[in-house]
This record gives structure tokens, C-alpha cells and sequence, in this order.
């Protein structure tokens, strides 16, 4: 049952004004505002962000801004029901393009937001986590989860692009966000992903399993598409061909916050995914898709950025008829989860 609350105009204004030299506040007229019913506000908006409209933007910035005066040369994908200054995609997501251009270095840094990056475009550069050198190509994963160094270099000829995925939003709300500056790292030997390259089996010292909290930081779009296309041969009438970014030693997601996903739409399929409580994002490794959520429909070609917000359906198809489509999908879940708010409406 929902009363007609109390508003504050019911109220005489100099109790309010009394209330307020105190630093209290009434609750009745703000209580539906906080807790409506049913399902909650939700700002973040149905977003499209074409990536032939960001590119001619980011190269343009690149002429304007040296990388000396950016340290992270990026175009940040605003959601517009946020409000654009608060640079959110959703309430937990930020998502930013980023540029670097031959033979420009962005400095080692560590900060307490999580972040990832999906490499959109080029070839040569290279990010260095932790020590490991980590080659940057199209469709490839990087993790920099909180607190690892990571800093940026590109020996290629032509500019790299790539897709920044952080939970800035909810790490500077907790009023946790900072960085700190580093040097140059030592690079140590070693791939990460080669510890971990065979699924099903990890790497066993004598006695002694990995003490690093995020043993893989590079996540090759090879193997995720190989493990993809294997799973559909395998099973013709599996509808959701989706793999998830894992840690390879816990089977946890890849990192605390945010999950990270690909998803795979055989020739012409029609994949609805149910209202869940985590607001989404979706960006086209390969192929072309359409994605409908609310009233709201988009055709999304490669590279192209979308975002949905929670508790929505969002119904995906591949418009390309005679080949698969991929997706790279990041969400809210793994935060959802542990603060026991995660919800499946169906
Ligand atoms: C950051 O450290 C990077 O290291 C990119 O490339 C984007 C956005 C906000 C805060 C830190 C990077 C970022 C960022």
C-alpha cells in the first residue's frame, strides 16, 4: 500500500529552517525520492556512442593535446542521464576511448579503481602491468586491477585505440579514489597468459599454488574467440554462447567490481537477455548488431560503445545473416552479487 506522504511545503518554513541550522532534515517528503516503488530510479540512459564519431575526435585531440599535457589522452563516453560532467556511463561504470600515438609514452601511475582495456584499434603499443609487458591487439583484454603500476608505450607506426572500462564511479562515490605516481618499470620476463593458456589445468609449483591476486592480465582475443566458436561446434543448440573473463586460480570474476564478458550471435541469431539488477555495456569486437532496450533501438557496427541500464531487458541480434557476430560486454554483476542486490527479473 502507497500513502500520499507529507511534503515539505506542508511544513511551516521556519521549522524547516530550524531543522536545517541543525543539520537535520525530515524524511517523509524525500522517502518515496530514495526508495520508489518497485523498481528504482535509474539515470543511467540508453547511451549510443558511434565509433566513427569518436575517432575523428580523438585524432583531433591528439593534434591539439601533446600526451605530456593529457598523461591519459581519452574521450570520455558520458552518459547524458548522469549529467556529462559526471563522466559515468552508468552508476559504477566509466568507460573512456583512448589514444596513443607512435612513439608516445603515458607514465606509470597506480590508482584504486579497477580498470580494463579492450583494444579497438592498431597495432605496437603495449601496456606494462606489474612488470609484464603486455602487446596490445584488436579484440585483446588487459586487466589493471586497483592498485597494480601500469603505464603505456607504443613502438607501431599508426595510432592505437583502445576501450578504458573502470569503476571510477563507484570508487570516487566511496571517497576512495586516488593515484600515485610512479617510475618507469622494470620489465620482468614472461607472459602471464602462457601460464594459463590451456583451460582446465593451472600451473602447480610443488606445494604452492599463485599468490598473485590477479595471476592473468592479458586475455587474447584468439583464445576467448577459439573458446567461443569451439563451444558453439560443440553445441548447435546452445543459445547463449558467452564466456565469462575469469581469474584462472579462483574461477572468481576477473576483477572485484566489474564482470567482463564475450558473447557470440550465430549468423542472424536473436538472443533475448532478461532484466537483471546490473546495468550493462556492450561494444562490437566483430560484425554488426542490433541492440533494443526500452523504446530505444541501435545498430551498432564494429567498435561502436552502447550502454543499457538495469532492470531492462535487451534483446540482441546479429544483422549479419551468413557470419557470427562478437561482443565484448562489461556489467555491474560481481558488485551486484556481493552486496546481495543482484536480482533476475526474467
Ligand atoms: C587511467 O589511469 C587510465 O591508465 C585511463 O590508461 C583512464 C580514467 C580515469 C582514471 C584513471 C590509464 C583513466 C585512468
Amino acid at each position: 500500500m502507497s500513502h500520499e506522504l507529507g511534503r515539505l511545503e506542508d511544513l511551516p518554513a521556519d521549522y524547516v529552517q530550524d531543522l536545517r541550522d541543525l543539520n537535520l532534515v525530515p524524511l517523509w517528503p524525500s522517502l518515496r525520492g530514495v526508495l520508489p516503488p518497485h523498481i528504482p530510479t535509474r539515470q543511467t540512459k540508453p547511451t549510443h556512442w558511434p565509433y566513427k564519431t569518436i575517432k575523428p575526435l580523438l585524432l583531433k585531440a591528439g593534434e591539439l593535446t601533446p600526451i605530456e599535457k593529457a598523461e591519459r589522452r581519452v574521450l570520455v563516453l558520458a552518459n547524458p542521464g548522469h549529467g556529462l560532467e559526471k563522466m559515468q556511463a552508468s552508476a559504477a561504470m566509466y568507460l573512456g576511448m583512448q589514444l596513443l600515438m607512435p612513439g608516445e609514452w603515458a607514465p606509470s601511475h597506480r590508482h584504486t579503481p579497477n580498470a580494463v582495456r579492450m583494444i579497438v584499434e592498431g597495432e605496437g603499443a603495449y601496456t606494462t602491468v606489474d612488470g609484464e609487458k603486455c602487446p596490445m591487439r584488436r579484440g585483446d583484454l588487459i586487466l589493471t586491477p586497483t592498485g597494480l603500476w601500469h603505464e603505456h608505450g607504443h613502438d607501431g607506426t599508426d595510432p592505437v585505440i583502445w576501450l578504458d572500462v573502470l569503476d571510477l564511479p563507484l570508487v570516487y562515490y566511496m571517497e576512495a579514489s586516488y593515484h600515485v605516481n610512479g617510475e618507469r618499470q622494470t620489465i620482468h620476463p614472461g607472459q602471464s597468459q602462457q601460464q594459463y593458456a590451456h583451460g582446465g589445468v593451472a600451473p602447480t609449483k610443488v606445494f604452492e599454488r599463485s599468490k598473485k591476486a590477479y595471476p592473468m592480465l592479458r586475455y587474447a582475443w584468439t583464445d576467448a574467440k577459439a573458446a567461443l566458436e569451439g563451444m558453439a561446434a560443440d553445441d548447435p543448440a546452445l543459445d547463449a554462447v558467452q564466456v565469462t573473463y575469469i581469474n584462472p586460480e579462483t574461477g572468481a570474476d576477473a576483477e572485484n567490481i566489474l564482470g567482463f564478458y564475450a558473447l557470440m550471435l550465430r549468423p542472424g541469431q536473436r538472443l533475448r537477455l532478461p532484466a537483471r539488477s546490473p546495468a550493462q555495456v556492450f561494444h562490437v569486437i566483430e560484425g554488426a548488431v542490433q541492440a533494443d532496450m526500452l523504446d530505444q533501438s541501435f545498430t551498432l557496427v564494429e567498435a561502436d560503445t552502447c550502454c543499457a541500464p538495469g532492470y531492462e531487458a535487451v534483446t540482441l541480434t546479429n544483422l549479419h545473416a551468413d557470419k557470427a557476430s562478437f561482443l565484448f560486454i562489461a556489467d555491474e554483476s560481481p558488485l551486484h552479487r556481493k552486496l546481495g542486490v543482484y536480482e533476475n527479473r526474467g
